[in-house]
């Protein structure tokens, strides 16, 4: 039998110094280790300690040269943490807060998203300590280089599959795809989130708000409401936010405050016009890290050094970073009234938050059901490129819809609580996400 303060402290005297992968771990595990206790195959195969530990990290040097002409050194990582459903899949972050305990934590994290995708798809997570802000274009372009010289020895279309993530968009995945191909001399699908005339699959950089959307819609009809007509908050203003924005528009809903490390704007009449949209894709490519600007565009409300937590709403949605909504963010939206939380982030409500979430039956969404949809269509995209074909854009859509359904269903059929229609979705999420990698381990033996 497992216990979890004794699982939990051996996890962090293993991993000292990963407050964020213990903080990942401590979650998952809270809420399967009933369904462990109680099933004599996974005590016996010691499924969580074999869990909690990746297959393989590997850290790298990279070096490169900035515009002033002086040498550069930063850290690359790549942490293939689980590959039983399939080649090892997930994002690589450019960002200084990157080390490598959060690189395991999101690695973790991938491999029950990926596993609730229903795609073959292993779990894994690399990136940088990079800092992408006020960097040139060709400061970016050497840096992404001397970064793919060092990881296309780990990485293939049958092996790993990296992908974008924070500070990773188009651009980076163009200059690291460029040296692999020249590297290597083939032209595979070993990147996804790559240009629409080389692979790319549409509907890609849009996925995961896309995706976070469809699944709030199914949450909202298992309450019997309508999402349209909601007021909703939205943090950050990247890939992500733009998505999440733009889908909410369509659907009828309206997002109302987007934000960047200087602060949040409101936008009563909503963040709802081609124009808008247009504007916050200038904004995150310009490289300023700042959503300022926008209020004096569109003559609207900035609240600088805040978050838009305190914006009432009838569902939030974290889009920017984890840990980003903490405790007293949550209260502050309880009482406000908030009924839905959807973690389009990964992690991106603290503990504390989660906590006070459960507390107050707000429902909750979990990142890796609720932004699936991004690595969703990154197996599309492998599925595409393993067909040398290239779907159109209503048939990704479909296939991105069915798939949220399904983890929607997922969730409810694990995590719904008898009696109510409450459903405790990051408690689903959890036990389906996780039934299948630990069924996979046991069927390949160790
Ligand atoms: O967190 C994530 O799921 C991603 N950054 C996307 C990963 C992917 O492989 O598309």
């Amino acid at each position: 039998m497992y216990d979890l303060d004794m699982f939990m402290a051996e996890v962090e005297r293993k991993n000292p110094a990963e407050p964020e992968f213990i903080q990942a771990v401590r979650e998952v595990t809270e809420t399967i280790i009933d369904v462990v206790n109680d099933n004599p195959a996974y005590l016996h195969g010691k499924i969580l300690d074999r869990l909690t530990e990746p297959d393989r990290i590997i850290t790298f040097k990279v070096e490169w040269e900035d515009d002033n002409g002086e040498v550069q050194v930063n850290r690359g990582y790549r942490v293939q943490y689980n590959n039983v459903l399939g080649p090892y899949k997930g994002g690589i972050r450019f960002h200084p807060s990157v080390t490598l305990g959060t690189l395991k934590f999101l690695a973790f994290e991938q491999t029950f998203k990926n596993s609730l995708t229903t795609l073959p798809m292993g779990g894994g997570k690399g990136g940088s300590d990079f800092n992408p802000k006020g960097k040139s274009d060709t400061e970016m372009r050497r840096f992404c280089r001397s970064f793919m010289t060092e990881l296309q020895r780990y990485i293939g279309p049958e092996t790993d599959v990296p992908a974008g993530d924070i500070g990773v968009g188009a651009r980076e995945i163009g200059y690291m795809y460029g040296m692999y191909k020249r590297l290597r001399d083939e032209h595979t699908g070993v990147l996804t989130g790559k240009g629409r005339n080389w692979g790319g699959s549409l509907i890609r950089p849009e996925a995961t708000g896309f995706g976070a959307m469809y699944f709030a819609r199914e949450m909202a009809r298992t309450q019997g409401e309508d999402f349209a007509g909601k007021t909703i908050s939205v943090s950050g203003f990247g890939n992500v936010a733009w998505g999440a924005v733009m889908k909410a528009a369509e659907l009828g809903a309206k997002v109302v405050t987007i934000s960047g490390p200087d602060g949040y704007i409101y936008d009563p009449d909503g963040v709802n016009t081609e124009e808008k949209w247009r504007y916050m894709t200038a904004l995150r490519a310009s490289n300023n890290d700042v959503v300022e600007p926008y209020a004096k565009q569109f003559s609207v409300q900035f609240f600088p050094g805040r978050r838009p937590w305190e914006v009432p709403v009838d569902m939030a949605f974290p889009c920017a970073i984890q840990n980003e909504l903490n405790g007293e963010d949550a209260e502050q939206l309880i009482a406000n009234g908030v009924k839905y939380v959807i973690e389009t982030s990964n992690m991106g409500c603290t503990a504390d938050a989660y906590t006070a979430f459960r507390k107050a039956k707000v429902l909750f969404a979990p990142g890796k059901a609720a932004n699936a949809g991004g690595v969703a269509v990154s197996g599309l995209e492998m599925t595409q490129n393993s067909m040398k074909l290239s779907w159109r854009t209503d048939e990704v859509d479909q296939r991105l819809k069915d798939i949220m359904k399904n983890i929607h269903e997922a969730c409810v059929s694990e995590g719904m609580e008898s009696g109510s229609t409450f459903v405790n979705y990051a408690r689903g999420a959890n036990i389906a996400g996780f039934k299948k990698v630990a069924d996979a381990m046991l069927d390949m033996g160790y």
